[in-house]
């Protein structure tokens, strides 16, 4: 009984409310705070067009920015010079929604700010492959990406901006990494005019306009002079330091390998085809992690769009470095 008077009680209330339209009371709304991916749209937040960059927190918040939903082949054909088996088969992937993607990597001057914020001591198992105690084996500026960081610091380090901001912070799929690496393109290399002879190098020095790597002086003479280094550095290089791609990021392909949320298949057979990182199952190796877009210490065949690389978890490389992602809004 109780239940049914107020149930009466709220219909004549609604009713009053609907028939109160000319009473005069009517206080205009605030417009709703839209969070730093999203921005007002009749009087409601959406999500910021595709290609907005936006900062969860000042200062040491990585630049992210809007990546548009999409689909896109992954792997290589049978045909890409250089390709190996792994790359295939080549399969249909769909991602549904808009996400956000780190500008660059994560920078020297980005870590060293989650280091002081919470004191991070690293992770106690870390396998130093070939850094130093102190970081990396070269020099390095703020600016550069980060390296000697391996995956389960990657997390750690997404779990804290996460914490930060509030927002889902995390590390790219290995789907999610080819999506942005390709951004719109289907050839081996994401960039134009890229020949390249049997074994999928390039044939000219052209790439050293748009990645840093182990460049065509480095590769012809193997040797790693800077002097005469078609890209300009010899080691890793400030991030931005060439164009940004057709969603507007930077070193993609290049200058560090990066983590991705992955475990290591040995192929794409029972490939998830939604973008989601592909885990332990169908055969998944979570011994191993997925690592993308190849390096300053590799040569070129390593940063077609496809090529994949793979690390133990405990891993620390001065080769290696991460790129974050997050969900929107
Ligand atoms: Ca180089």
């Amino acid at each position: 009984m109780k239940i049914k008077l107020w149930m009466i009680l709220g219909i004549f209330c609604c009713v009053l409310a609907a028939c109160g339209g000319g009473g005069g009371n009517d206080v205009a709304e605030e417009p709703p705070e839209c969070s730093a991916s999203q921005v007002l749209q009749n009087n409601a937040c959406v999500t910021a067009p595709a290609g907005t960059a936006f900062l969860d927190c000042v200062d040491v918040c990585p630049t992210m920015v809007v990546i548009p939903a999409g689909s896109f082949t992954m792997g290589s054909p049978d045909s890409e010079p250089g390709r190996s088996n792994d790359e295939g088969p080549q399969h249909q992937v769909t991602i549904a929604q808009p996400f956000a993607v780190g500008q660059s990597p994560v920078t020297v001057a980005q870590w060293s700010a989650f280091i002081q914020a919470t004191g991070y001591a690293g992770d106690p198992a870390a396998i130093n492959f070939d850094c130093l105690s102190a970081g990396a084996f070269f020099p390095q500026t703020s600016n550069d990406p980060v390296v000697c960081v391996n995956w389960n610091e990657a997390q750690a380090y997404v779990q804290w901006l996460s914490q930060k901001t509030g927002k889902s912070y995390r590390l790219l799929s290995e789907a999610e990494w080819e999506y942005v690496a390709r951004a719109g393109t289907q050839t081996a290399y994401p960039f134009p005019n890229i020949t390249t002879d049997q074994n999928g190098n390039q044939t000219t020095n052209e790439l050293a306009k748009y990645a840093n790597y182990y460049d065509f002086v480095d590769y012809t003479t193997n040797s790693q002079a800077a002097a005469g280094s078609f890209d300009g550095f010899a080691n890793t290089s400030p991030v931005g330091s060439y164009p940004k791609n057709a969603f507007g990021l930077n070193d993609v392909i290049g200058n560090v390998w990066e983590w991705t949320q992955d475990c290591f298949h040995i192929d794409y057979q029972n490939a998830p085809t939604t973008g989601v990182a592909w885990q332990a199952e169908n055969g998944g190796n979570c011994s191993f992690r997925v690592l993308r877009g190849g390096s300053w210490d590799f040569g070129p065949q390593v940063l077609r769009a496809a090529f994949r690389g793979w690390d133990e978890p405990a891993g620390r490389s001065g080769l290696i470095g991460l790129r974050v992602a997050r969900t929107v809004p």
